[in-house]
């Protein structure tokens, strides 16, 4: 006998023919190598229950993103003690439905999971930028015995992105801050460097050639904003400022796949899982605006 809870579908949108829809949200209740507050696991049915609240119609884009087709994906079953083949398994489901030029969006659980994405995506797409969203600069070898650690997320991306963008950051060992220095395929925009205007990231953006991973780890938001996260670092990006930021990636690069991570379940606060189901409905509302808007 096997039992298994079917997910609840993002925003409940069902009776959509998985045939017809362009965005394919795919749960990932995967943690394994939490190091401050564990509970990420929790975070895609959260963010999924709170999603049944959310307007379909967006005012501010003047769409209903849902409109486009948004099906959900019953979360698979990872191996939750061997993250090697758990990040194998997400970039497979990534794969299939990067192939079928539809665009995935990953609800995690932990950080990691951002290593399979982008895998999927430079095998479907052969060169791939990944611009990453995150307080931390992830870019340690190994961490606490493990390759897969979530603080060595960016590093692993690396071996399959051609190149790496991480935005927002204020965290860093100085290990890392001198590898990001160095390393060519590796641009940090700091924090501090967009303080005043998100111009740093556009002129960076506009060097990018071909199809962009988005990895939002939701730590890069301020914990005024979202508390409940495995990792919390102050001075982090408003929720107007990282949908700006969203917006200008967005609007300037083709992107194919995103991830929205570390949503943590520990320091359970009413409001965060909306605010990332919110992110997330706004940022599908931005693909579909700007892909309407270019035909693509
Ligand atoms: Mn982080």
């Amino acid at each position: 006998m096997h039992r298994r809870p079917y997910t609840l579908p993002f925003a409940g949108l069902t009776g959509y023919e998985y045939g017809g829809v362009k965005y394919i949200v795919i749960p990932v209740a995967y943690d394994s190598t939490a190091s401050f507050y564990p509970g990420a696991r929790e975070g895609p049915i959260r963010v999924l229950r709170a999603s049944e609240e959310l307007e379909l119609y967006d005012p501010k884009l003047g769409i209903t993103p849902a409109e486009a087709g948004i099906a959900t994906i019953n979360d698979p079953e990872l191996p939750l003690g061997e993250p090697e083949e758990a990040i194998r398994a997400v970039e497979d489901i990534c794969h299939q439905v990067m192939s079928e030029k539809r665009i995935p969006i990953l609800l995690g659980g932990e950080h990691t999971i951002a290593v399979g994405g982008v895998a999927a995506a430079k095998r479907v797409y052969g060169r791939i930028t990944a611009v990453f969203f995150d307080a931390h600069l992830d870019l340690r070898d190994s961490y606490r015995g493990s390759r897969y650690s979530h603080a060595c997320t960016a590093r692993r991306a690396l071996e399959h992105a051609d190149r790496l963008i991480i935005v927002g950051c204020r965290e860093a060992s100085y290990d890392e801050f001198d590898y990001a220095r160095k390393e060519e395929k590796v641009t940090v925009i700091w924090r501090w460097d967009i303080l005043e205007s998100l111009s740093p990231l556009a002129e960076e953006l506009s060097r990018v050639k071909g199809a962009v991973y988005i990895s939002f780890d939701l730590d890069a938001l301020d914990p005024s904003v979202l508390p409940c996260v495995g990792c919390p670092s102050p001075d982090g990006l408003s929720f107007r400022e990282a949908e700006e930021a969203l917006s200008t990636v967005v609007s300037r690069c083709h992107v194919v796949a995103a991830d929205f991570t570390e949503l943590s379940c520990m320091l359970s606060h009413a409001s965060c899982s909306m605010t990332v189901a919110k992110l997330v409905y706004r940022f599908i509302g931005m693909l579909e605006y700007y892909s309407s808007a270019e035909g693509r």
